[in-house]
This record gives structure tokens, C-alpha cells and sequence, in this order.
């Protein structure tokens, strides 16, 4: 193993090696939680939410306390956690195919009753781990092998741009969408999911960082062409930037 790598991972992160395909952004993140949460000095007081799908062994990584939750139900376990924990920090942590499919009634739920949590959604346009079907998020012309013609908004919809469909609610106060597809988007990311997780403090309310992510598996490209993909296609979709910052925090 690589001591030079050893040597930067922060404290509460148990990795590399992870188990994840080469190219996958997941990793990303996790690290990126693990030097917030070090940063913040909040170990003792944050709650995460794992889930299904690639990441459903993050609470593995990180060295702080997790609940794991079935399929597409991570905001309602999450929810059950905050009444319990009114001053800690909780987090949902969930890929596309989870929140916004079999999940989508949870996450519209804790958006209605402004739930005081932050869902960290990945969205890598595909589901990951079940090999490829289409998510609520695949882009219209994308294959995947149950559109093998690429995705036909006429017979399955359009993409679902989530954070946009719930800006209006009142309980919502923070949604943001980043990416981890270079440093500098990486430093970004970081930034956003610290702010969200102070404004559980400050501005209680339901947050939500999208982080747009690859899946180089899935895509059938290398990483670097993956990359490529978001930012030529994803990113043209899901336009990057806030989308929801309460007016006091501005
Ligand atoms: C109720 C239920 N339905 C379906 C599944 C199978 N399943 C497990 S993970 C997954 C897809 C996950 O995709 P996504 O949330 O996009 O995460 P990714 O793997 O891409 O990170 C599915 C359909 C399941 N475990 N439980
Ligand atoms: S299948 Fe996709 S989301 Fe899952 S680990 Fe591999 S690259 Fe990551």
C-alpha cells in the first residue's frame, strides 16, 4: 500500500483500498465527509444515514455513528433519528436510483415537513450497483439496458431535476448542486455540504447537496471519458450552482 497516501487520509477514514470501480466518485465523497467531519470536530455528534446501492457500505469507511436503512427509506429513518437527536447533525447519504425511484415518497415526505436533515444525493444518472438500468436522472438518448435505444421522454418521462421540484416548499432551505469531476468542483462540494450542515444550527430545515457523479462501469467509458460525459452532458442538464439559500445566510 501506498504510505504516501496513508499518510494524507484523514483520521476517521478507513480507506483506501475501497471496493468501488475505478473512476467511481463515490470515494470522493467519502473522504470529503470524513475531513468535515474531522474539521468540525463533530464526531461525537453526527448521525449518518446509509443506504442501498454502490455506497450501501459507507458506514464502513467512516469512523462515526451510522444506521443503515432499507431501500429508498433513508429520510425516514433519518427523521426518526432527529427526534431523538434534536442537536446533532444528520445526514441521509443516497444514490439516484434510491432517492428519487423506490425513495421518491420519502424524500418528497421530508421536504413537505422541512425535516431538519441533509440528504447528500449522488447523482450519477444510472443505477450503479443492480448493473445499469435507468434512474429517474438518466439523461433523454442515454442506453442503459433498459432503454437500449437511449432513454424516450415519450414512453418514460424526463430527467428529474429534484432539488428545482421542491425549491418552493417552505421547509426547504438549502439546495445546491456541485460536482466532483476537478479539484477545484471538489473544494466546492466540500464547502456546500459544510454549509449544510452548520445551517442545521442556524436555520433548521431540510438541505440537499446534488453532487453529479460518474459511474465509468455503467457508462461502458473510461474515467476520463466519463468525466467528459459530465461535464458535455450532465452538467448541461443539471445546470451547477445554488439552486435554494435562505436570505439571511446570503
Ligand atoms: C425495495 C428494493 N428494490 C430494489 C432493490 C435493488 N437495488 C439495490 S441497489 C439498487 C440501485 C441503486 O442505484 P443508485 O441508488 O442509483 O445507487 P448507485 O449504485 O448508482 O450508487 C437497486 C434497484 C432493493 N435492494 N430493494
Ligand atoms: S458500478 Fe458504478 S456506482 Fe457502482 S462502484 Fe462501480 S462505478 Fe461506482
Amino acid at each position: 500500500m501506498d504510505n504516501k497516501v496513508l499518510a494524507t487520509s484523514p483520521k476517521l477514514f478507513f480507506g483506501p483500498p475501497l471496493h468501488y470501480c475505478p473512476g467511481c466518485s463515490h470515494g470522493i465523497v467519502h473522504r470529503l465527509l470524513a475531513e468535515i467531519v474531522e474539521e468540525l470536530e463533530i464526531r461525537e455528534k453526527i448521525v449518518g444515514v446509509s443506504s442501498v446501492g454502490c455506497s450501501a457500505r459507507l458506514h464502513m469507511y467512516l469512523d462515526f455513528d451510522f444506521v443503515k436503512s432499507s431501500h429508498g427509506r433513508a429520510p425516514a429513518v433519518a427523521t426518526g433519528v432527529r427526534r431523538e437527536l434534536p442537536k446533532h447533525n444528520i445526514f441521509t447519504y443516497q444514490g439516484d436510483g434510491d432517492l428519487l425511484s423506490i425513495g421518491l415518497s420519502e424524500a418528497m415526505s421530508v421536504a413537505i415537513r422541512g425535516e431538519n436533515i441533509l440528504i447528500i444525493f449522488i447523482n450519477n444518472a444510472i443505477f450503479g450497483m443492480t448493473g445499469g438500468q435507468m434512474a429517474p436522472t438518466t439523461l433523454v438518448g442515454q442506453k442503459s439496458t433498459t432503454t437500449q435505444n437511449g432513454r424516450n421522454p415519450d414512453t418514460t418521462g424526463y430527467p428529474l431535476r429534484f432539488p428545482e421540484l421542491i425549491a418552493p416548499l417552505p421547509g426547504v432551505k438549502y439546495l445546491t448542486r456541485c460536482a466532483v469531476d476537478s479539484p477545484k468542483n471538489v473544494r466546492k462540494t466540500k464547502k456546500s455540504l459544510t454549509f449544510a450542515l452548520n445551517l442545521q444550527h442556524t436555520n433548521p430545515g431540510l438541505s440537499l447537496v446534488e453532487i453529479l457523479s460518474i459511474c465509468p462501469t455503467n457508462l461502458h467509458l473510461s474515467p476520463v471519458k466519463s468525466l467528459d460525459w459530465l461535464h458535455d452532458d450532465l452538467v448541461s442538464y443539471y445546470p451547477l450552482g445554488d439552486i435554494k439559500v435562505p436570505e439571511e445566510e446570503k
